[in-house]
């Protein structure tokens, strides 16, 4: 296999996920710290004990340890997020919290004592609470000043540290999941289509205000949208399903359409004349729309079928939107259907219709793991269903490397193990690296290398080579 000489591997992870100190040094209250059970329960009004990201894998104290590990792998990168309310505990405030920001320069440094390249997502499904509850996130445009507030603090206290920034995770997940991704406190089942597209709008409008203000402040960076990939498949090939498939991507890649066309594609406009929706827009935001990405980066897990027949929209288990099963896929132990293919497909499918350099900054299995001895003392996870899951992805990464696409690095999502976003458990692990923590709070967070830790470490020595 091919990679390109400057080709940024590595792993990925989430401040909320991951660094757990909740409380900690002036951080305010994030809507993670009210969802104990993800997105299957409704969220609590305060943090409950049950919460298993509010002491997370405690990256916040144990990070050199941590970033040692990654760097022994042999990173070029790593993927976190800041956490926006340890910037800005109340996301309203004037002033930012200086403790918070030294956090994450201690954090880049320790990345770059290895020469590892920090890539920040800027907001990872980690609104402040009060946002979420005094303006109902995103759907208030008043929002947009307090992300511009935030992004302008920690651009100019990072620019000389951070090269690559992503603006929001997967920002076309808050059509399924408003609270967790778009802080909406209004309940999805009572959110007007009418809402929802306005907050939509304004996180664009807000992500191409980021894009602008980043250009300006750091003429080196690379700044990109996030979205959630998820390749969709016509069920049967009655050009009805086909047509569904197009809809659905419609509705799914019209966000990455607006980051790098920097306008409303048609179809849009006449979903939103069919659908009674009526965008408020200032006079301005056609404008800030045209700062245009440098790079799209997406998560990708798995493929869906897609159909126009009504009898057969049985949904299917899986990421934050689930879909119709593929009779021809296998699928995790969590129902999320595995298919390496895809991520050519998918690879190839951005390529043509953006023609933007693509980077996969999330990607992995999550899968019970069991701690055992490893012969030598020591303790280990023999986990060769991971690494021929990661293998079999990369494969086709280099198929469509070889197909002419132009692929920036990838980062496996949960590098290190840590708390899952769709169902808050610690028992769904993604990473090379094992946490001593259950489900009900024991454990005593050592960390152990897993078998694809070494795996992963030849693959990144050969650059792909050993694929
Ligand atoms: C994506 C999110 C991540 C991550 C991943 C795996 O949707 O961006 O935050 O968690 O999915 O999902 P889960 O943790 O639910 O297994």
């Amino acid at each position: 296999m091919t990679f390109p000489k400057e080709f940024l591997w590595g792993g990925a992870v989430a401040a909320n996920q991951c660094e757990g100190a909740y409380n900690e040094d002036g951080k305010g209250l994030s809507i993670q710290d009210v969802m104990p059970h993800g997105i299957k329960t409704p969220h609590t009004d305060m943090p409950t004990e049950d919460n298993m990201k509010l002491i997370g894998i405690d990256f916040y104290h144990r990070y050199p340890e941590d970033i040692k590990l990654l760097a022994q792998m042999g990173f070029k990168t790593f993927r976190t997020s800041i956490a926006w309310s340890r910037i800005f505990p109340q996301g309203d405030d004037l002033e930012p919290n200086e403790k918070g920001l030294e956090f994450y320069d201690r954090l880049f440094d320790e990345c770059h004592k290895y020469g590892i390249e920090p890539l920040v997502t800027l907001s990872h499904y980690e609104t402040p609470l009060n946002l979420a509850k005094k303006y109902d996130g995103w759907v208030n445009r008043e929002l947009i000043a307090f992300y511009e507030r935030y992004v302008r603090t920690v651009f100019a206290r990072y620019k000389d540290k951070v090269k690559y920034w992503l603006t929001f995770n997967e920002i076309n997940s808050v059509l399924h999941e408003p609270f967790m991704s778009g802080g909406i406190d209004t309940p999805k089942d009572q959110l007007s289509k009418q809402d929802l597209y306005q907050a939509i709008h304004h996180e664009l409008v807000a992500s191409a205000l980021a894009t602008k203000i980043g250009h300006e402040m750091m003429p080196n960076a690379k700044i990109g949208c996030m979205v959630l990939s998820m390749p969709t498949y016509p069920l049967t090939p009655n050009p009805d399903d086909v047509i569904a498939v197009m809809k659905a991507d419609h509705l799914n890649y019209f966000f990455g359409d607006v980051h790098v066309r920097g306008a409303y594609p048609g179809y849009m406009k006449r979903y939103f004349k069919e659908n009674h929706i009526e965008l408020k827009m200032e006079k301005e935001d056609e404008q800030i729309l045209q700062n245009t990405v440098d790079f799209i980066s997406f998560s990708y897990y798995m493929s869906v079928c897609e159909t126009a027949d009504a009898t057969k929209k049985i949904k299917g288990e899986g990421n934050l939107m689930g879909g119709i099963a593929n009779p021809y896929l296998p699928a995790s132990d969590w129902g999320w259907q595995i298919d390496p293919q895809g991520i050519r497909y998918v690879l190839n499918m951005f390529w043509d219709r953006w023609q933007k350099p693509l980077f996969i900054v999330e990607n992995g299995l999550g899968a019970v793991d069991e701690l055992v001895d490893d012969g030598q003392g020591g303790k280990t996870v023999k986990d060769d269903y991971r690494i021929s899951y990661l293998n079999d992805h990369l494969v086709q990464v280099g198929e469509a490397i070889e197909d002419g696409v132009s692929v920036m690095g990838y980062t496996t999502w949960g590098c290190i193990d840590l708390v899952s976003a769709s169902t808050a458990e610690l028992k769904k692990r993604y990473g090379f690296i094992y946490v001593d923590r259950e489900d009900d709070g024991t454990g005593t967070l050592a960390r152990y290398k897993k078998k694809s830790f070494g795996w992963y470490k030849e693959i990144i020595a050969s650059n792909g080579d050993g694929l």
